[in-house]
């Protein structure tokens, strides 16, 4: 779409966003053409001329859009920020009654398949709230080489929220789990992009699904879940590729062997089972399912093209998450990886949710330079300086991410 048309249609949307305000936006109708409202709440964006400018947008259909990294500072990301990633048509959001929404929960392995209204979740399970990261296993593509195929994620098809909901292995005990469960199974209301079957079905390994860390989640941030982020109901599994974490969920099965549903046939979301070379094609039986993120940071200050004066110190800092692990160790390096300094880590304030680091740099001399950083988790793991092992889809890019500064 060229930029007049967006610009247009950002006037036009911008009267009926006004109408959703949850306060009367006061003359709207005298704003200059084309301007966007500031306080909008992301929470009913519906189509990518309601996203902000700071969004790069990879494709209006399917959407799949991404912020710079600075804005991904917050501790908790906040719902105008979080990348935006669907798989096919979005739900018909206007037209959903989260008082009559349902989740299914069924499949070979559940004793007693039974359907819940949000009210009823709500009702018969413990509230959790809880930060989870969020990664799209194609977070970074666009960092391989040589490039692979698919949405040329930067690094910030990552975000951190705080999710509201019942834990997943509550409500599969209340249904009972037979000794026989193999994997999950989540379905979500939105269709292909042929508008013909489901969009998007992966799962889990079962024991993924019976931890503190798996949620059916109505609330994101304090708020309902954003239409864009999977109202009204949302499986969210932190530490997992984001494409397990079902938005618009309708349902939940327990299967008795590895799911099949739409995407979780090879290649897609897997990886070659056996180091391959770059470019390198593989065949579809010898992928595997990615099932754990791996450990990674993210500079969020300062933002390249950043300046600063001679003797003065640059507070360089951002996340590290590391799937289902800690993150033990950050560390920033200022000339190539020569020398590494220490950063301050703090802890996640609950397991899989990620955790701010920061250090002090003293640049020597005038110049160019490249800051780096690298993560290690607490089973040793850290991230390679080029980049880790290609694979045909670009899953699982967690190089050192670097951003550039100039002493004047
Ligand atoms: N219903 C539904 N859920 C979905 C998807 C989708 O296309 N439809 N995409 C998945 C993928 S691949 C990712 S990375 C995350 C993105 O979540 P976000 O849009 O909230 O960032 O949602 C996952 N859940
Ligand atoms: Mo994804």
């Amino acid at each position: 779409m060229s930029i007049d048309r967006r610009k247009f249609l950002k006037g036009a949307v911008a009267t009926s966003v006004t109408a959703m305000l949850p306060i009367n936006w006061a003359f709207a109708q005298n704003r200059p053409a084309g301007m966007a409202p500031l306080d909008v709440s992301a929470v009913k964006w519906s189509n990518v001329d309601d996203l902000p400018e700071h969004f790069k947008v990879l494709n209006s259909s399917p959407l799949n859009a991404f912020p710079p990294e600075h804005l991904l500072a917050p501790v908790k990301t906040p719902a105008d920020v979080a990348f935006i990633r669907w798989n096919g048509q979005m739900p018909d959001f206007e037209n959903i009654d989260p008082d009559t929404w349902e989740f299914t929960v069924d499949g070979e392995s559940i004793e007693t398949p039974k359907t819940y209204t949000i009210a009823e979740l709500k009702r018969k399970f413990k509230t959790h709230t809880q930060q989870l990261v969020l990664e799209c296993g194609g977070n970074s593509r666009e960092n391989f080489y040589p490039n692979a195929k698919g949405n040329q994620w930067s690094n910030t098809a990552v975000f951190c929220a705080e999710w509201t909901g019942v834990l997943v292995k509550d409500v599969l005990a209340d249904c009972g789990v037979k000794s026989d469960a193999v994997y999950t199974a989540h379905y979500g209301a939105d269709k292909h992009i042929s508008g013909k079957g489901a969009a998007i079905s992966r799962g889990v390994p079962i024991e993924a699904a019976m931890n503190e860390n798996a949620m059916i989640a109505w609330g994101m941030n304090g708020e309902d879940i954003p239409y864009m982020h999977g109202y009204p109901l949302r499986i969210v599994f932190g530490g997992r590729p984001g494409s397990v974490s079902q938005k618009c969920a309708t349902g939940m099965g327990v299967r008795d062997r590895v799911h099949d549903g739409k995407k979780m046939e090879a290649p897609a979301y897997q990886v070659p089972k056996h180091p391959v070379a770059p470019g390198e094609k593989v065949a579809n039986k010898d992928f595997k399912i990615i099932e754990e993120m791996i450990v990674k940071s993210l500079i969020t200050a300062p933002q390249t093209g950043g300046e600063l004066a001679l003797g003065k110190s640059l507070e360089v800092s951002g996340h590290a998450w590391a799937g289902t692990r800690d993150v033990a160790k950050v560390e920033v390096s200022y000339d190539y990886g020569t020398t590494w300094q220490t950063a301050s880590l703090t802890k996640p304030v609950n397991p899989m949710a990620w955790q701010q680091w920061k250090v002090n740099l003293k640049l020597p001399q005038t110049g160019y330079y490249e800051i780096w950083a690298r993560a290690t988790d607490t089973k040793g793991d850290s991230q390679p300086m080029v980049q880790p092992q290609w694979n045909p889809k670009g899953y699982l890019f967690n190089g050192c991410h670097r951003v550039a500064v100039r002493v004047v």
